[in-house]
């Protein structure tokens, strides 16, 4: 009788040191990530409705290489990004973040329009040409 009682308090005592060693690491874990995300999604609803306007950007290739290597636009504006190609070679406009990948054929014309994500500091970059045809994109 007595060995059987001293074993099941051994038990109830491992058994609690594991749960209190569990619920405090999810505490630290979870507070962070939940406050951040609504935070992100509240801020660029609010400037898409308060009008970011209009943001047009002319942008030329020429010689496998962009004429300009910073674009800077408005968050949630509706960019519009007018590209000439003056090469005889395919080029391409790719702004991952915002969800463009426009090809211009050698020697034509085309234009891609989003909206322009959260401030930020970004990349654009000509997919067929990305080490020689590449900049930032600043979101203010
Ligand atoms: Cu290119």
């Amino acid at each position: 009788m007595r060995r059987r009682g001293m074993v099941i308090g051994v038990l109830v005592g491992v058994l609690a040191l594991a749960a209190a060693g569990c619920g405090g690491d999810d505490d630290g874990g979870s507070a962070s990530a939940t406050t951040a995300a609504p935070e992100t999604t509240a801020a660029s609803a609010t400037t898409a409705a308060g009008g970011g306007g209009e943001n047009e950007i002319q942008l030329t290739a020429s010689g496998t290489a962009w004429d300009k290597t910073s674009l800077d636009m408005t968050s949630g504006a509706e960019v519009r990004v007018e590209v000439t190609n003056q090469d005889s070679i395919e080029h391409n406009f790719t702004f991952a973040e915002a969800n463009a990948d426009q090809d211009v054929e050698g020697g034509e014309d085309a234009t891609v329009t989003f909206t322009a994500p959260a401030a930020g500091s970004y990349e654009f970059f000509c997919k067929y040409h990305p080490s020689a045809m590449r900049g930032t994109v600043t979101v203010t």
